[in-house]
């Protein structure tokens, strides 16, 4: 009661002060009333403070609270009246504290413009929309496993292959081994600090290199390690974060290992935390084109784009790597609106003019237009065009709109971009609005893999010739390597200047742990056989051994020309997911992890081909 209220009715003066039988009747009246309106207030405060229910349980359900308590032994002193009292306590402070929070809550509010008393409702519907549909998706109907051939393979029968399989593997227990002694939990590991690392491209979000890795883990059949990192997933794995992340960075590397997890080992957990975090990425797709933002918060739903992009774009290499994951997601949660939100972004891509029919970079999701004319088939371009092409793959070569736009873009790709040096290797150039800088980066260096996937489904004038430059660029990233001090291929190569595959700037001389070169060696080996590929990896083997291993993991080097290594001190996560990955295929016979069966995505994560009689059906159980 406010004290202004009290103070009026103390100071009523009473003509006789012998006692409450003196009081008149308007006076016994008022007393009355005030007596009624307090007992009243202690009993509202009772039912409609929050939380009241444990008030009520141990008020009115007292011997039940405690018997709980005791069975659990959560009171930690065996139960008894002592206890709960306590309990009664500590449930009364708790109420005291709800009671401030709401006061000062309710103030705030009262201090606010209408205007933004509206957002904030809005806010708070959004967010409920939103949780109710992550609750949704832990709701999805249960599906039979059916496990896809060639999830294990066999010993090499050849000495010499099984001797180098054998040490991939062992290469990748020392990378895990190290991650779980130094960074548990951390997305990555610092290696020679040994130390956890963290990315902000993960925002909030933990354990990266466990969910990358547990698809290689499996491979390699190290299944006590597999178990240890699927209960990490199943006890930690969080997406419930006020966190901004990279769609794509996250698509790639926890959707994709979630899903690649669940069709290696059938292990529910996976398809749940897949289809949960996918749920939370849909937000992403809210523009007024579809195509999604980069960075996304995790729990409002609110996204933007990357600062330096171009005119507020998106990324083609990003919003055009989420197909292959949410094809799968739909399949999985039965939920249409996956695979709905990428097949609209090639609808958006399908309206639009390109210019020599190139895709450049930069999208503006506000205005669906292009943003500056820049083209690579390296970084910000190049698992657009995987993508293209592994969707048409993957859908047992049912979409055809896929393939089209793959060997289309292609096409365009080999009459703008291709070059062959004086020295005769064949390399992807960038294109800046119609001007080629002749640079190719280490990223570009998928393409050769790429181009001898799709080799056999090029137009008939094509196939051979589409296998012959996919071994070409395998051969001009094999000297990117070769011509360097550390046999370990710099970040990006330039063949201008008098130089040819070669980096040039300092700041292009890195090697951070990068799989492209064995993923392309890895594809050239399973189409040619021929045994140069596995000498070719080989020699990466040993690169990495002599100068990336360090007692507490692997890490990048800043400078391949430079005779002694620089440690940068990462461990990224894609070196165990991927890197280690094909190695080990490269190695391996190839009905492990057959084309035939499987697509990888662009982080090494191998998903199932949806065979035509099972596309519409998620395999329902009833
Ligand atoms: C990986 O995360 C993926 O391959 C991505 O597509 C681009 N490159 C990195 C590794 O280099």
């Amino acid at each position: 009661m406010p004290a202004a209220t009290l103070s009026a009715f103390t100071a009523t003066p009473s003509r006789k002060s012998a006692g409450p039988t003196s009081f008149r009747l308007t006076e016994k009246f008022i007393l009355l009333l005030v007596f009624s309106a307090f007992i009243t207030l202690c009993f509202g405060a009772i039912f409609f403070l929050p939380d009241s229910s444990k008030l009520l349980s141990g008020v009115f359900f007292h011997s039940s609270a405690v018997e709980t308590n005791t069975r659990t032994g959560t009171d930690g002193g065996g139960g008894g009246s002592g206890s709960a009292a306590g309990n009664e306590e500590k449930i009364l402070a708790k109420i005291r504290k709800d009671h401030e929070n709401a006061l000062v809550e309710a103030k705030d509010t009262l201090q606010k413009h209408p205007e933004e008393i509206k957002q904030d409702i809005q806010k708070e519907k959004d967010k409920l929309a939103r949780e109710n549909a992550v609750k949704d998706s832990n709701s999805f109907p249960p599906i039979e496993y059916k496990r896809p051939p060639g999830t294990t393979g066999r010993e090499p029968a050849d000495p010499l292959t099984k001797e180098r399989r054998a040490k991939v593997k062992e290469m990748m227990k020392h990378a895990w081994d190290s991650y779980k002694r130094y960074a548990w939990g951390f997305n990555e590991l610092r290696p020679v600090s040994k130390q956890g690392h963290s990315s902000n491209l993960f925002g909030g979000l933990k354990g990266a290199t466990i969910v990358d890795a547990l698809d290689t883990l499996y491979i390699m059949e190290m299944y006590e390690d597999f178990d240890t990192a699927t209960d990490w997933v199943e006890k930690n794995l969080d997406f419930n974060l006020n966190t901004e992340v990279s769609v794509f960075e996250v698509n790639i590397r926890f959707v994709g290992g979630l899903l690649s997890a669940y069709y290696l080992s059938g292990k529910e957990v996976f398809r749940k935390k897949a289809v949960e975090l996918g749920e939370r990425l849909l937000p992403a797709f809210k523009t007024p084109t579809g195509i999604p933002w980069a960075l996304l918060n995790l729990k409002s739903g609110i996204g933007r784009n990357w600062p330096w992009a171009s005119g507020g774009s998106s990324i083609l290499a990003e919003y055009g790597t989420l197909h292959l994951e949410f094809m799968h997601l739909s399949k999985l949660s039965g939920k249409p609106e996956f695979a709905q939100k990428v097949m609209n972004i090639r609808k958006v891509l399908n309206r639009l003019d390109k210019p020599q029919g190139l895709y450049p970079n930069y999208l503006n999701p506000n205005s669906g237009q292009w943003g500056q004319h820049h083209v690579s088939v390296g970084g910000l371009g190049d698992s657009f065009y995987e993508y293209l092409l592994k969707a048409w793959i993957m859908s047992d070569k049912t979409d055809e709109e896929g393939k089209k736009m793959y060997y289309e873009a292609l096409q365009a790709i080999e009459t703008n971009l291709m070059r062959k040096s004086s020295g005769g290797l064949t390399y992807i150039a960038e294109w800046k609005g119609g001007l080629l800088e002749h640079k190719m980066g280490h990223l570009t260096c998928f393409a050769g893999g790429m181009i001898a996937l799709g080799a056999d489904g090029a137009p008939a004038d094509k196939t051979g010739h589409q296998m012959e430059e996919a071994a070409e660029i395998a051969r001009t990233c094999h000297e990117s390597y070769a011509r360097t001090a550390l046999k370990l291929g710099p970040e990006a190569f330039r063949f201008d200047g008098g130089v040819e595959a070669i980096a040039t700037r300092q700041n292009e001389k890195y090697f951070i742990l990068r799989p492209e070169v064995i993923e392309t060696y890895m594809y050239m080996w399973r189409f040619t056989h021929d045994p140069k590929y596995r000498e070719w990896g080989w020699e990466a083997v040993q690169a990495l051994e002599q100068h990336c291993r360090v007692e507490g993991g692997y890490s990048g080097v800043r400078d391949v020309y430079a005779s002694t290594p620089n440690h940068d001190n990462v461990q990224q996560s894609f070196y165990q997911a991927e890197t280690l990955k094909y190695l080990y295929l490269l190695f391996s016979d190839d009905d492990h992890l057959s084309f035939e069966h499987w697509v990888f995505n662009t982080e090494a994560h191998p998903l199932p081909i949806i065979k035509k009689d099972e596309a519409d059906q998620p395999n329902e159980v009833e």
